[in-house]
């Protein structure tokens, strides 16, 4: 009798058991779109600016430059795109307008573009020349269109808006697949405004209805990424250094942003609480200049500061979005051609071993066997480790079958059921003891954590703080490459 009651309590036990780990993964209220991971995953995308300021050796033209200025003498879209392509970048964005208001393409709605330029006499098309190329080496395209427009007399008028929408829908309608838009937040100011050589002041809340502007911009490209302060598809992180906060969020609450006018420090790090997910895209530039300057030739940024960059933000659960701007040629100058190839070489070799490949991992924190943690050693985002939902605390640990020699470590969640981790360390097995080597706040899509060198053959990951169960996806252990002085 007692032996049977006994059977009865195990098989309850077993039920409940299998019950609890068929329970779908619960998903967090804000989680990503398609479109955002799809973003999120190239890593690392290019800027071009390209202009008149190219040939005027400024950063911020007037707006009161002649068009004949822009005169490229071997300019060529493709070479763009190749050293983007073996740069490892996935995608250009190309400065269509910048607040000069010079357009690099024809528009119907304007006499201040590449059509009264000596270039291709007149009947060039940059914008076309570069989705032409960018299509060529299969990178998608981008478009900056400067909100502000110091050489429009309407600008500050509600005539300028509608200018300004005739333009974004000539760009979103006559090139192809656009998959990324970029308003900047830099707007009102001194300018030339068709020779009235004034100071126009605009209300940053109220003067673009940007609402309408999101909304066509949509209609014409329902799969578009819009780049601004605010999203809704990416945000500015808050500097021009590149670096994410070392938290870095996705959510942030939108409806506390306004487009050039928010808070910096909230931008970089996000909010834990927020009601809406939006990308942090990390902008820098190469050079200590958006736009190209002789001058700056000897100042391209070094292996080292730009490892460091790829760090604080395709390492801190960012996008790098790296400006390599073309000269007056019209081409990517050799010096930071070279630079690329260099960094590009650093980070393929750096990361092109997982030496926790063949690990084998253990953890009393299993939602199942398709959870396995065994899962986080693949590259596969959807194949990951999972505890049972509602746990906010967890342990796995790491048998790398045998001793081995490392300084980076790579985690990641499976970000389509949201970003959870809040607090994190991970230990070494040092003779019988287990040592922390590195801690961290967020996760989120990627995360690496640059180390002491260290020879071990264990290591145990623990979740210190989660907001819904923890979904590890990836976790590797890599050894730099020598950066060469
Ligand atoms: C800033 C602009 O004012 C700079 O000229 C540059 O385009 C940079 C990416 O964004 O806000």
């Amino acid at each position: 009798m007692i032996k049977k009651y006994f059977s009865f309590i195990f098989l309850i036990g077993l039920v409940a058991s299998c019950q609890t780990s068929i329970d779908p993964i619960e998903s967090n209220d804000v989680v990503p779109t398609q479109q955002q991971i799809t973003y999120q995953q190239m890593e690392l995308i290019g800027f071009i600016h390209f202009s008149i300021n190219t040939f005027t050796d400024k950063e911020w033209g007037y707006g009161d430059e002649s068009p004949q200025l822009y005169n490229p003498s071997e300019l060529d879209a493709e070479q763009w795109a190749k050293t983007a392509y073996d740069a490892g970048m996935k995608q250009l964005i190309l400065t269509a307008k910048h607040h000069d208001g010079f357009c690099l393409w024809p528009s119907a709605y304007t006499e201040h573009s590449v059509k009264n330029s000596l270039w291709r006499d007149g009947k060039g098309d940059l914008v076309r020349e570069f989705t032409d190329a960018c299509r060529k080496y299969g990178l998608k395209v981008g478009l900056y269109l400067s909100p502000w427009d110091r050489n429009h007399s309407d600008y500050g008028k509600p005539e300028y808006i509608t200018y300004y929408r005739n333009q974004l829908t000539e760009l979103l309608t006559n090139y192809g697949e656009i998959s990324e838009l970029w308003f900047d937040g830099a707007n009102g100011g001194d300018g030339y405004y068709g020779g009235e050589n004034e100071v126009r002041k605009i209300d940053r809340e109220t003067y673009y209805d940007w609402d309408s502007t999101i909304n066509l911009a949509y209609n014409l490209q329902p799969d578009i990424i819009i780049f601004s302060d605010a999203g809704p598809g990416c945000r500015w992180i808050g500097n021009e250094h590149g670096i994410a906060g070392e938290t870095n969020w996705s959510m942030i609450n939108g409806d506390s942003l306004i487009i050039g006018a928010s808070k910096q420090a909230y931008l970089n790090t996000g909010d834990p609480n927020g009601t809406d997910w939006i990308v942090g895209e990390c902008d820098v530039s190469i050079r200590p200049g958006w736009f190209y300057h002789a001058s700056q030739d000897g100042q391209v940024k070094s292996l080292d500061q730009l490892v460091n960059i790829y760090y604080g933000s395709v390492g801190r659960n960012g996008v790098l979005l790296l400006n390599i701007p073309p000269d007056k040629r019209g081409l990517i100058h050799e010096n930071d051609v070279q630079r690329l190839f260099e960094f590009s070489n650093f980070v393929s070799e750096s990361f092109n071993e997982n030496l926790a490949a063949d690990a084998r991992a253990t953890s009393e924190n299993m939602r199942n066997q398709e959870h396995h943690p065994n899962l986080m050693f693949d590259d596969d985002m959807n194949t990951f480790w999972a505890t049972e939902n509602g746990t906010s605390k967890a342990s796995v640990t790491i048998d790398l079958v045998e001793e081995k020699s490392f300084n980076l470590i790579l985690l990641g969640e499976n970000i389509h059921f949201g970003q959870r981790i809040s607090s994190f360390n991970i230990e070494a097995m040092h003779g019988d003891h287990w040592h922390v080597v590195a801690e961290g706040t967020t996760i989120g899509y990627k995360r690496i954590l640059k180390i002491e060198p260290i020879k071990t053959s264990r290591l145990r990951l623990n979740i210190l703080e989660a907001n819904n169960c923890p979904l590890i996806a990836t976790f590797g252990v890599y050894q730099e490459a020598e950066i060469k002085k």
